[in-house]
């Protein structure tokens, strides 16, 4: 059976847990929220923290972070921080003062993973490493033409080590996971769990992963749950997943993912689920040549 700790070699020699905890919540959630359920994480057993300028919420995970390692439940070093680079800090010489913003309102030394939210260049992000500010530098919501065009850029220094993307059982990525492993750069999955409903950019009439028949039917034939079964799907495909809860029970519940195993129908079953449902999808971006979404993967 797996372990708790288990984690994945990115290609610059740092490891990443395969589990992440997700910390985006819709605005009206209060702050506060985001320190408890970060908190109860780490107690569950979640060592990746996932979160972003974005979400709003650095200054928060950032205590919880510290506060665990205060009372001597872990170490820094046993932390997988995940933070990411937001569009209105795309011109390279605001890179850098972008990370330690975030830096300064997480009150840590440096992260583990600087993201790219959404797409654009790169050169400034490979100083951050240089710095120290940033163990690893990878990339989100990158299609394979926007992967390509960074891999073959001259005088690319370093790979990004991800690429964070919507991915469950209803847009499973199979072409964009197959190129990532060919470059061996992860693919870390979010809204593993079908993402905010609530959210405006959530088409409402979309269908809710959750309640899937075929992922309730294995729920019920492992004696878990269709969230844990949406979880462990990923793990066993070779994929690093994010699941968000700001919820005790769920929180804990999701670590169960080490417990269990899918057998390989099982995991075909599931394969047969896909059908082209994304759940994220940004209209404000949209329009080339950054627009992510337009290619078929
Ligand atoms: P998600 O992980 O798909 O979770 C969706 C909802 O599932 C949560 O609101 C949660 O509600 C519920 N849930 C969690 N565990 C459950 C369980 N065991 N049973 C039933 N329901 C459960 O959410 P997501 O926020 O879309 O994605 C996860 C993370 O990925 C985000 O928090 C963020 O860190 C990252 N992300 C990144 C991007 C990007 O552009 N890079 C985009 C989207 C997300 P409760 O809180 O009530 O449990
Ligand atoms: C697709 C659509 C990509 C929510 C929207 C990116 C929204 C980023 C989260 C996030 C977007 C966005 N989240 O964590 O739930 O940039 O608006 O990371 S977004």
């Amino acid at each position: 059976m797996d372990s708790k700790y288990q984690c994945v070699k990115l290609n610059d020699g740092h490891f990443m847990p395969v589990l992440g905890f997700g910390t985006y919540a819709p605005p009206e959630v209060p702050k506060s929220k985001a320190l408890e359920a970060t908190k109860l994480a780490i107690e569950a057993g979640f060592r990746h923290i996932d979160s972003a300028h974005l979400y709003n919420n650095e200054e928060q995970v950032g205590l919880a972070i510290r506060s665990k390692i205060a009372d001597g439940s872990v170490k820094r070093e046993d932390i997988f921080y995940t933070s990411k680079l937001w569009c209105n800090s795309h011109r390279p010489e605001l890179v850098r003062p972008a990370l330690e913003r975030s830096l300064k309102n997480l009150q840590l030394d440096y992260v583990d993973l600087y993201l790219i939210h959404f797409p654009v260049s790169v050169k400034a992000m490979e100083k951050c490493k240089d710095a120290g500010l940033a163990k690893s530098i990878g990339v989100s919501n990158f299609n394979r033409r926007q992967l390509e065009m960074i891999l073959n850029k001259p005088g690319l220094k370093y790979k990004p080590v991800c690429n964070q993307v919507e991915c469950h059982p209803y847009f499973n990525q199979r072409k964009l996971l197959d190129f990532c492993k060919l470059k061996d750069i992860v693919l870390v999955a979010y809204s593993a769990l079908g993402s905010h409903r609530e959210e405006k950019w959530v088409d409402p009439n979309s269908p809710v992963l959750l309640e899937d028949p075929v992922l309730c039917a294995l729920a019920k034939k492992h004696k878990r749950t269709p969230a844990l079964i949406a979880l462990r799907y990923q793990l066993q495909r070779g994929v690093v997943v994010l699941a968000k809860s700001y919820n005790e029970q769920r929180i804990r519940e999701n670590m169960q993912v080490f417990e269990f195993q899918l057998t390989p129908e099982d995991m075909k079953t599931i394969d047969g689920l896909n059908k082209n449902v994304r759940y994220l999808t940004l209209d404000i971006f949209a329009g080339p040549p950054n627009y992510p979404f337009s290619d078929e993967y």
